[in-house]
């Protein structure tokens, strides 16, 4: 039986439930998984200094006026006019080092535009998993959990990030949770950690990719803990937990 203790976790599956699950807590991490995350994890890990999540390709596009590296996705794809989109490989190298970028998602950057009135909020996939789960334990705040979904859809890979960094913090002791979002997101999490590609072979978003071309994306994005950042969203840019 796990005991009822000190702070609380919960899952918000999709962006548009947010002010349902959203009660106040202190930390919400966003979750987008396959792939606006995973990419920005990348990113910190390979040195990029400040990334701005933006809602908009206009937004996007003022930016990239202004000479700005910009990277802008939708449906999967790069937006026609920018070079880069959301693939997680355009986040690496030399090229980004010490760059401030600026960013704009089909779903993910809209997460974290939603997220915005919570104090903390903070970058979570399964590539930086055991990084952000220390983070929360050290952090010890009520936490949401909020998947970006697929516009404003269900989708199963966040929900199973979501499920693994539950699990270690109820499983820690120090946390409780009260919604079936969370209990869902643990089993889902449970059903899935012996290969998270085979057990999303048939979800929408795996062949979204696939028909892309972009498995070598969802591998890399589907490989936990790769890096040991914590992205976190201060004063409307995303930097690296460790440089504040
Ligand atoms: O919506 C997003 O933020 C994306 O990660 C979607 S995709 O992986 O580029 O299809």
């Amino acid at each position: 039986m796990e005991q009822k203790s000190g702070r609380s976790v919960e899952v918000c599956f999709t962006p548009n439930q947010f002010d349902q699950y959203y009660t106040g807590q202190k930390v919400v991490v966003v979750i987008d998984v396959l792939r606006a995350t995973s990419a920005i994890c990348t990113a910190f890990a390979h040195g990029v200094a400040r990334i701005i999540p933006v809602a908009t390709v206009e937004e996007a596009e003022d930016y990239l006026k202004k000479g700005y590296m910009v990277g802008a996705e939708r449906n999967g794809e790069v937006v026609d006019g920018f070079t880069f989109g959301n693939s997680p490989y355009s986040y690496m190298g030399d090229k980004v080092k010490g760059q401030t970028i600026v960013l704009t998602t089909t779903n993910g950057t809209q997460a974290i535009h939603i997220s915005r009135k919570a104090e903390n909020v903070v970058i979570g996939s399964l590539i930086n998993l055991k990084a952000i789960c220390d983070w929360l334990l050290e952090k010890n705040e009520d936490v949401l959990i909020l998947c970006s979904g697929w516009k404003d859809k269900f989708n199963l890979e966040d929900t199973i990030c979501a499920g693994a960094i539950a699990e270690v913090l109820i499983g820690d002791g120090g946390f409780h949770y009260h919604e079936d979002t969370t209990v869902a997101a643990r089993y889902l999490f449970k059903s899935a950690e012996q290969s998270y590609f085979g057990f999303l072979r048939a979800s929408s978003h795996r062949k979204r990719l696939k028909k892309l071309n972009l498995n070598k994306d969802i591998i890399y994005s589907l490989t936990p803990n790769q890096v040991d950042n914590v992205p976190i969203l201060k004063d409307g840019a995303i930097v690296d937990w460790k440089s504040l």
